[in-house]
């Protein structure tokens, strides 16, 4: 009505930025413009026929945190479902996007799907992969023990089998540490949410029986990670890698050797931590899976024992290449801390066998903190699980429940309280030190915090501040990109992900979660803006802002789901499901 009247059709502006999926009815609706112009704005229906909504820009609000100065353009009160557009006079329209209920299903399914698509050893056929099918690589069933590595019962050289488990991320290596976290999040969202993860349907090979969907698809990591544990003693290999990073070929052309290097502390607690972790989960599947969440506990206890023989094996990659041949020259996720690491074994081991000796073999607080988890920082994953059980703690944790809610939720307070200041009116950028390499999970790991919070007191801020997170990654951000391949209108189309690089598709695997802005921009590629919200370039080359990782995906998984999960009891959306 309003612009067909007037002959045109605006264009789309990347000036106008939101979540380029949608919104729930009943949640938050916001748009941000960059810069200082324009008093009116529109949502129009998609066609631009009709205006649904008439609203006035907010001031502008111009903050430290952002090289932006933004208006908001807040469209809340629309509850109608639909397909819309934002329209700001003078500006352009902003990417369509949806109202309604479940909006972010398909990308709950995808994100989690997208696990599927990297994984090792597996021929991903058309049935389950689509256009993205393709044969199998690195079967990693004669993999060599690295010098480093070497023990009296596999002396460098011992050919060992290490089938399956996912691809890190753009490269085709597999690390311990890194796959710790990542398992812990997906079981920890079907800890958390078991009925809404029962429900989640992604279409994989074992999809069909009572195992849900996405245990399976952790048991494809946690099944190798089990092959990682010398068997001789306990402790678990670092990684299994090629010794420098494959060229851009496809999995099954991939033709280096593969090691398996050094044990370490950190690996070792991690795996701990995990196989506590999936013995827990996995009791209640003993009929279909005989005998594996018994494996999982012992492999976890002698882990355990192994690191507190050995409480400081670090992996230093540099001094290893000092000692040893071949030199080894992919990721290291290299920690030189491992108290956390201590922390969160001893609690997912205290947990599932209820012994207090786990709980009091270290100190469970050893200050007020709960620092944001990341693949080197864990120990508010141990938290999460404290929580999780709250109700039932053990004799020896039973008493810290209440300092363990109040360090909780303060840390979350702490993260709210920079909203206010930001560009973009999310707690993601309420400081710069956010944008580190993969500051996309920065967000769906904050985002995690704020749901464990909202579960904690009940207060629906806290959500509110989840989806905005949400909308960050989706497009309410500095950049004007949604961060997820395949999904919203501005996508990245280039990751640094080999499988996605190599194969006949133009289109990226779909699905995968980018790293986000990076002013650190260690990959040396040309970036078009170095502001540290806008520290991103959509280039196969930009490693270091657009690869793709397992720890970034797993978050998002978490973040979308428990909101599609909370939709309801959060007053976003209405009825039944
Ligand atoms: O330790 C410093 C800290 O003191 C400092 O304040 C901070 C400032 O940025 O940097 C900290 O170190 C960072 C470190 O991660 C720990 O967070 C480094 O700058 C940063 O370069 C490093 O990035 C890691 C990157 O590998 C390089 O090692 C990423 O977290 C990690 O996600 C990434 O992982 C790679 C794997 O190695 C290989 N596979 C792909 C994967 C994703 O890119
Ligand atoms: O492809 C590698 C990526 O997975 C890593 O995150 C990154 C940093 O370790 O390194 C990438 O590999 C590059 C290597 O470090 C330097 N030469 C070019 C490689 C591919 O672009």
């Amino acid at each position: 009505m309003l612009l067909a009247s007037q002959g045109t059709h605006p264009r789309p502006s990347e000036a106008i930025r939101l979540n380029q999926i949608g919104f729930y009815p009943g949640a938050p609706k916001a748009a941000f413009i960059v810069g200082d112009g324009g008093e009116t704005f529109y949502v129009l229906t998609a066609d631009q026929r009709d205006t649904a909504f008439t609203g006035r820009l907010r001031p502008a609000r111009a903050t430290s945190s952002s090289s932006d100065t933004t208006r908001a353009a807040d469209f809340s009160a629309l509850w109608t479902p639909g397909r819309y557009v934002v329209l700001v006079p003078g500006l352009g329209v902003s990417y369509p996007f949806e109202i309604r209920p479940r909006v972010h299903e398909e990308l709950v399914r995808a994100a989690l799907k997208a696990f599927y698509f990297q994984r090792a050893s597996l021929a991903l056929e058309p049935r389950y992969a689509g256009k993205w099918s393709r044969a199998a690589g690195h079967p990693d069933t004669r993999v060599l023990v690295h010098p480093s590595a070497a023990s009296d019962g596999r002396p460098a050289g011992t050919v060992i089998s290490s089938p399956g488990g996912w691809y890190d991320a753009g490269d085709y290596n597999k690390y311990i540490v890194n796959s710790g976290i990542t398992v812990a999040t997906l079981l920890s969202l079907y800890e958390d949410f078991p009925q809404y993860v029962r429900a989640l349907r992604v279409d994989i090979p074992e999809s069909g029986d009572a195992v849900p969907d996405l245990v399976h698809e952790a048991l494809w990591n946690l099944r190798w990670m089990l092959t990682m544990q010398d068997p001789a003693d306990g402790g678990v290999y670092h990684k299994l890698t090629e010794p420098r990073f494959e060229g851009f070929v496809s999995p099954a052309e991939a033709r280096s050797p593969r090691y398996v290097v050094q044990k370490s502390t950190a690996a070792t607690l991690d795996f701990a931590a995990v196989m506590a972790q999936g013995a827990r989960v996995l009791r209640p599947f003993e009929r279909r899976m005989p005998g594996l969440s018994d494996s999982a506990l012992t492999a976890a206890v002698r882990a355990w024992n192994w690191a507190r023989r050995h409480p400081d094996v670090f992996y230093d990659q540099a001094r290893l290449n000092q000692q040893f041949e071949p030199h080894i020259e992919t990721g290291t996720y290299g920690d030189g801390d491992v108290r956390d690491e201590f922390l969160w074994a001893a609690t997912e081991l205290g947990v599932t066998t209820r012994q207090d000796s786990f709980f009091t073999a270290v100190p469970l607080f050893p200050d007020s903190a709960a620092p944001l988890p990341s693949w080197r920082q864990v120990r508010t994953l141990a938290y999460y699980t404290l929580a999780r059980f709250r109700a039932q703690l053990p004799g020896a944790v039973a008493g810290d429940r209440t300092r363990l809610e109040r360090t909780l939720i303060r840390a979350t307070d702490d993260l709210v309280q920079r909203a206010s200041g930001t560009a973009y009116g999310t707690v993601m950028g309420g400081a710069t030190a956010d944008f580190v390499w993969g500051s996309n999970s920065v967000a769906a790991n904050q985002g995690i915090a704020l749901i464990v919070a909202y579960r904690l007191t009940g207060d629906r801020s806290y959500l509110r501040h989840a989806l905005g997170n949400l909308d960050y990654i989706l497009g309410r951000n500095a950049t004007g990109y949604s961060f997820v391949t395949g999904f919203g209108a501005r996508t990245p189309w280039h990751p640094h992900h080999r499988p996605s690089a190599t194969d006949a598709i133009d289109a990226p695997v779909p699905g995968l979660l980018v790293g986000g802005p990076n002013p650190g921009r260690q990959d040396g590629c040309a970036y078009p803006d170095t502001a540290p919200d806008k520290a991103y370039v959509d280039d196969v080359c930009a490693y270091a802002s657009n690869e793709v990782a397992i720890n970034w995906n797993a978050p998002l998984v978490y973040l979308a789901a428990a909101l599609e999960a909370l939709q309801y009891e959060a007053g976003f959306s209405r009825g039944p499901r």
